[in-house]
């Protein structure tokens, strides 16, 4: 099979017109917007001029079907809040053009797929996490965004187009292609990262809260103050961790929520996200105890009440060793000696997938390293090279 660049790369922009926003190529494509759904609709359209069938299935996962058992690529074309252009849709876009070539060339069997809310505007991953059984849709349907909309409701606005789940035994492999998200290739001017593992990851919302009061008249030894039990909450945790992290042990306090949100009133609420990532699933729990035993401390000192959300998680897992094999054959025909092994400390729908059938995944440069920013770029030719790569691996296993 024979891929074509440039249909590619018109493909990407024009999946970039769906909510393209901000600086340069940014774009906002959160999970059920009119973009992300629009976005969808068009590619079933692309999907069906390819030779695929397109389906949704109840979550709103879209998959573009050829005829039997096939190997699956793809990703998600939902964005963060304030996204690039790459992130996601470079992997559905490249699994499109692949699947095309194939379908023009008489094979291999290559199906498509573009999960739905893989930013976790819900949870974590969350189209491809109910597909793979990892969270239960009805689990799932009581989840809410940050402004307290929840994902039953946010899903229906697609009903009309689902059809069921469909049966993963169709698929031989999953394959995905993403852009790396980080500094490695960037800095070491590799054009390939073929991963060996994806962290595991932990996340939830926490709550202190005290007494709201004026901002004037309430003395400082007599306040209850939520977004000090933050504050001290954070201090304390990147003292605490210290005894138990790597280098490439994450965290994040992403998204903080302050009731009333006023100048001149002593905030009564704070909620906020907890995130932690790492690829060894015993130091993921170790972080949990600090998190958990420092939250009850700083509640009790300032009198706070606590309470938690419900804590999403993904274990980490390793790419299978035949898919990842031929894609370091393609690596290494399209770029010889130019490439490397690498873990992904991004989360992707290939953690869940993994649960149903091997995976393996491959990255492309990111420019500076930036992602989850408006500004997230990758040179063209790398992203051809990327795409080269997926034929290349996808003809071996076909
Ligand atoms: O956050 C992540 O790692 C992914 O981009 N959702
Ligand atoms: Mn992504
Ligand atoms: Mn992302």
């Amino acid at each position: 099979m024979k891929v074509d660049a440039e249909r590619f790369l018109a493909d990407l922009h024009k999946l970039r017109g769906f909510g393209a926003a901000g600086v340069g190529k940014g774009v906002v494509r959160p999970a059920y917007s009119k973009a992300d759904i629009a976005a969808r609709d068009w590619l079933a359209e692309r999907m069906q001029q390819a030779g695929l069938t397109p389906h949704f299935d109840p979550v709103g996962n879209l998959f573009g079907l050829t005829e039997g058992r096939s190997l699956l690529l793809g990703s998600h074309s939902d964005s963060q809040p304030e996204g690039g252009w790459l992130d996601g849709a470079l992997g559905v876009i490249a699994a499109l053009e692949v699947a095309r070539a194939a379908q023009e060339a008489g094979g291999p069997p290559i199906s498509v797929v573009s999960f739905e809310d893989e930013e976790g505007r819900f949870g974590v991953t969350t189209g491809s996490a109910v597909w793979a059984g990892s969270t239960p849709l009805e689990v799932a349907d009581g989840l809410t965004d940050r402004d307290g909309t929840g994902f039953a409701e946010a899903r229906a606005v697609m009903a009309d187009r689902a059809g069921d789940f469909i049966d993963p035994a169709r698929f031989t492999g999953y394959v995905e292609m993403h852009i790396e998200q980080g500094p490695v290739l960037d800095g070491s001017g590799e054009k390939v990262g073929v991963v060996t593992d994806i962290v595991g990851i932990r996340d939830m919302r926490i709550t202190f809260t005290g007494q709201q009061n004026h901002a004037g008249t309430t003395p400082m030894h007599l306040r209850r103050d939520a977004f000090q039990a933050v504050a001290a909450f954070n201090a304390a945790i990147n003292a605490r961790f210290c005894n138990v992290v790597t280098p490439a042990t994450v965290w994040t306090i992403g998204h903080v929520s302050l009731h009333p949100n006023a100048s001149s009133i002593v905030p009564g609420r704070a909620t906020f996200s907890m995130q932690w990532r790492d690829g060894d699933s015993d130091r993921l729990a170790r972080m949990e105890r600090i998190i958990r035993d420092t939250a009850e401390e700083i509640a009790q000192a300032q009198g706070m009440d606590l309470s938690y959300g419900p804590m999403l998680g993904l274990e980490p897992v390793a790419m299978d060793a035949t898919l990842r094999a031929a894609l370091e054959a393609g690596a290494e025909a399209v770029a010889p000696g130019n490439w490397r092994k690498m873990p992904s400390g991004a989360l992707h729908d290939a953690t869940n997938v993994a649960r149903l059938m091997p995976v393996a995944m491959l990255f492309t440069p990111s420019i500076g390293g930036i992602s989850h920013a408006f500004e997230e770029d990758t040179d063209e030719a790398d992203l051809v090279a990327g795409l080269e790569v997926l034929a290349e691996a996808a003809a071996r296993l076909g």
